[in-house]
């Protein structure tokens, strides 16, 4: 009998390369993998999973410690049988870079007037644009987490008056700081890019809509409002930014996540000028990357050491 097995529960084009890295990486342990060669439940300890079935987890009598492959728990937590063990989420340099890098290059789009150029080129149209300094315009980060906190950090490199809003009061260096409901509100009002890296939770879902876009700054040098939304789909109300985007609360909105995924073909986002819609990306973390670090982390846990980035279940990431 092999005891102390890993089950891999993933699906998706990247699912071969997880599963033949952990099976490469795991040395003598077994690997087991969901649906095809699952075994015998009792002997799996560990499961390492990206959006497994409901209730694949709580019928793994043995289970020790669960490894998300990903940085968003709220999958998982939807699960209302998840099993009271650890869960640690994916917080790994590869990921972070990835994600913020996303961010950058919206934030830096909208500042480099680029949805005009793109414009401009279709009509052949040689136009220079003015945009200010970057010192002179607002970023806002809604979350101020491993990715946010990396996000505040190099915008604030490239020289934007860069603030973020968190749950717990924070002090970052160079980036003013809000927290709480009470935060919320002069947070928006001096923000004019408004980048979203929040978890989904109860607390979170829902908060991106019309209300709190018509609260964000718009007289800046920026030229409008902006959104970006590299985080959760159910942050956002999809019908609330389009209103936003038609009275002019919004200028323009980049959305890697939505609430209902793949977009529905009939979304207005699909073709409203002033959206890009990228197909969640924004933050795909690479199995070469991240496999090692999962069996760290299984080493760790058994040689009694708590798992790095494990989530509080009670805030729900
Ligand atoms: P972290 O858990 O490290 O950070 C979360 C941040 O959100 C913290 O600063 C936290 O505050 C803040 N927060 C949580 N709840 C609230 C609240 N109610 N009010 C105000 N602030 C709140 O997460 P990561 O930075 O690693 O990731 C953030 C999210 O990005 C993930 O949950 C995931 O959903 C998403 N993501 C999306 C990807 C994509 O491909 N689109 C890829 C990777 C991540 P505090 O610091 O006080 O705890
Ligand atoms: C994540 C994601 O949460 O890819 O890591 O969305």
């Amino acid at each position: 009998m092999s005891q102390n097995a890993i089950l891999v529960a993933v699906e998706g084009p990247q699912a071969e390369e997880w599963i033949g890295l952990l099976r490469a990486r795991a040395g003598r342990r077994e690997v087991r993998v969901w649906p095809d060669s699952i075994g015998d439940k009792a002997d799996i300890a560990f499961a390492a999973v990206w959006r497994p079935p409901l209730g694949l987890l709580a019928s793994l009598p043995n289970l020790k410690a669960i490894i998300n492959i990903g940085a968003g728990v709220d999958a998982l937590l939807a699960d209302r049988s998840l099993p009271d063990v650890p869960v640690a989420r994916a917080a790994h340099p590869d990921l972070t870079r990835r994600v913020v890098g996303y961010v950058v290059l919206h934030v830096l789009a909208y500042h480099n007037r680029m949805r005009l150029y793109q414009a401009q080129q279709r009509e052949r149209r040689w136009e220079a644009q003015q945009h200010p300094s970057s010192d002179d315009v607002n970023v806002g980060i809604m979350g101020l987490g491993v990715i946010g906190g990396e996000a505040a950090h190099v915008l604030a490199r490239l020289g934007f008056r860069v603030a973020g809003w968190s749950r717990t009061r924070k002090s970052l260096p160079g980036i003013e700081t809000f927290h709480g409901a009470g935060g919320l509100d002069p947070f928006l009002a001096r923000s004019e890019i408004l980048v979203c890296l929040l978890p989904s939770t109860p607390e979170t879902n829902g908060l991106l809509n019309l209300a709190l876009f018509r609260k964000l700054k718009r007289d800046g040098a920026a030229g409008g409002a902006f959104v970006i939304n590299a985080a959760r789909g159910r942050l956002q109300v999809d019908a609330d930014i389009v209103a936003a985007l038609n009275e002019g609360a919004l200028a323009a909105a980049t959305l890697d996540v939505f609430p209902h995924e793949p977009l529905p073909q009939a979304s207005p986002l699909w073709t409203h000028p002033k959206v890009t819609v990228t197909p969640h990306v924004a933050g795909d973390i690479s199995p070469a990357a991240f496999t090692d670090h999962i069996i760290e982390q299984i080493e760790g846990f058994e040689r009694g050491q708590p798992m790095a980035a494990t989530i509080d279940r009670r805030q729900g990431y």
